[in-house]
């Protein structure tokens, strides 16, 4: 039976998701949510707000992680994401998890305090993420100019420096590890390797399918995208949308 997929258009914990079901080639399809009252049918759905969330045959589940847990289990025979072996499994895990409370909470910020320095970049990522009906470009518009002189105070400079510096030291860490054994945690691609993909996706639009920015694959994070020592940590990534996510 067809997965369905609850998300947000540029969730990058949603993208996560969605990457695991590639990788391990199952169908799905997915239904858009936006920020906002829309999370009422989200909270009906599955007693939380959050997105992503899975729908399968009578489950409902949240948390990206709990979601590969459940297609591992739910899905013996499709191509597994965790090792078999317990300490090469736990050791994929802790990387997961670290990227999640790494990456998660300041990937968006840094995003959008990018975005915030462009106009048309802003507009283009702010009517995208609200998914439908479409805000109007003049309203995200207003919202960026009220919210950019924002991005100057003293105390929220200093949170998106240690945001955008605090992330390019994990990147540093995976390019090392992508260096030394291909993937992430060994040489083939696991559970983490499909977790930093799916949460750096604000950091560079990748070129993938149910991309909501298709105009914009590339684009992102100058400062990272420019840097040589991170080039590494994208090209990897391209080559993993390329030869494993459909
Ligand atoms: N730990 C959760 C985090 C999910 C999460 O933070 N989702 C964000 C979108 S990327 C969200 O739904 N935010 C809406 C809100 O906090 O109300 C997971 O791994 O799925």
């Amino acid at each position: 039976m067809t997965i369905v997929l609850h998300r947000f258009p540029l969730s990058h914990f949603s993208e996560k998701v969605r990457l695991m079901l590639d990788f391990k080639g199952l169908d799905y399809r997915i239904v858009e949510h936006s920020p906002g009252p829309d999370q009422l049918a989200l909270m009906k759905l599955s007693g939380q707000r959050k997105v992503p969330v899975i729908e399968h045959e009578g489950s409902v589940v949240h948390d990206s992680t709990a979601i590969g847990l459940y297609l591992e289990h739910a899905f013996p025979n499709a191509r597994p994401m965790l090792p078999s072996d317990f300490v090469r499994r736990r050791e994929v895990l802790d990387l997961e998890e670290r990227l999640d409370a790494v990456l998660g909470p300041r990937v968006p910020g840094i995003a959008a305090d990018e975005a915030l320095r462009d106009g048309d970049l802003w507009a283009d990522v702010g009517t995208a993420s609200m998914g439908k009906p479409r805000v109007p470009r003049l309203l995200v518009r207003a919202v960026g100019w009220v919210a950019r002189p924002a991005t100057f105070v003293p105390g929220v400079r200093h949170q998106l420096d240690e945001a955008r510096t605090t992330v390019r030291t994990m990147l540093v860490e995976l390019c090392e590890r992508i260096a030394e054994r291909g993937y992430l945690c060994g040489p083939e691609p696991t559970m983490a390797d499909l977790t930093a993909a799916g949460l750096t996706m604000l950091l560079k639009i990748p070129d993938t399918r149910y991309n909501p920015l298709p105009k914009r694959v590339g684009e992102g994070v100058r400062e990272f995208i420019n840097d040589p020592v991170l080039g590494r940590f994208f090209d990897w990534r391209d080559r993993l949308y390329a030869e494993h996510l459909k």
